[in-house]
């Protein structure tokens, strides 16, 4: 018997590779976390969906959030009491202005073995069709897929003008988007799906921007298939040491860990960080 889930909800999501809605947080904290992005952007000028990787290293809102007792219960009914943070990243997608997400699997271009990666994606405003939500394809996690790319930014799209988010532009081809399940979300729920899972998203059409946060959570016995790389372990204990420490955001570390969270982007956006399978 888990913390939360019961054992057929613990099937289930093997079976199918993705599970939602649940109730994370309030919807003050989501408000706050809307609030800690704007207030970054406006005195970095950088957006928080710039950091692909390493969210929690930049916004300490973030870094408490992925610690979340009640979120890590779920956690721990997937992939047992020992629990670290691999990733995070704000999606932010403004409104009515054609960002998307492509069809992919985060276990491809992650670096990270054996697949025992779980996402949770957390809705800080809305989440449905007409705001873009998550869609993920049923079963797709049973296999490694192809995908191909298109390198940042969509062809025929303008120099700077960037519509897909993903670093690559890593996209599965051929899709059948009428099995795709769209995971609607009221603001602070969350959804969790399998690293290995097939997801996407369409653009913004409502009249405001798009939060959402995720965070990727491994087992310490995943390993970094590529060079050594900072992890935060979040409960229980760390038995394989495979992982350097992430450090803790405080407003006198603010550029050291923006300029930590840059060079993650770059080793993930590096083609020798693909892993494909
Ligand atoms: O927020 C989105 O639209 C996409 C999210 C995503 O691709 C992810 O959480 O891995």
């Amino acid at each position: 018997m888990g913390k939360l889930l019961t054992q057929e909800q613990v099937d289930q999501f093997y079976d199918q590779g993705f599970m939602y809605p649940f109730d994370g947080i309030s919807k003050e904290r989501c408000a706050d976390l809307v609030k800690a992005c704007e207030r970054f952007e406006e005195e970095h000028n950088l957006s928080a969906a710039f950091f692909k990787l390493k969210g929690h290293c930049v916004f300490p809102e973030a870094w408490d959030l992925i610690a979340d007792s009640h979120i890590l219960d779920y956690a721990e009914d997937l992939i047992g009491p020992n629990i670290m943070a691999f990733g995070s990243r704000f999606w932010i997608k403004p409104h009515a202005d054609g960002t998307f997400v492509s069809w992919h699997q985060d276990s491809a271009y992650f670096g990270c073995l054996p697949h025992d990666m779980i996402t949770f994606w957390l809705a800080l405003t809305p989440a449905n069709k007409h705001t873009g939500v998550l869609r993920v394809m049923p079963e797709s996690h049973r296999d490694g897929l192809d995908h191909y790319e298109t390198g940042e930014d969509e062809p025929g799209v303008a120099e700077g003008e960037k519509k897909n988010m993903l670093g690559r532009g890593q996209t599965i081809p051929d899709m059948d988007e009428d099995k795709s399940v769209h995971m609607e979300l009221e603001v602070g729920q969350f959804s969790m799906h399998h690293g290995r899972m097939a997801h996407a998203s369409g653009p913004n059409n409502s009249d405001s921007p798009r939060y959402g946060f995720s965070f990727f959570l491994i087992p310490p016995h995943v390993e970094s298939t590529l060079d050594r790389r900072p992890a935060r372990l979040l409960r229980g204990v760390d038995e394989y040491n495979h992982w350097d420490e992430d450090l803790p955001p405080t407003p006198q570390n603010v550029k050291d860990q923006i300029a930590g969270a840059h060079a993650s982007n770059a080793q993930y956006t590096d083609p020798k960080f693909k892993l494909a399978s």
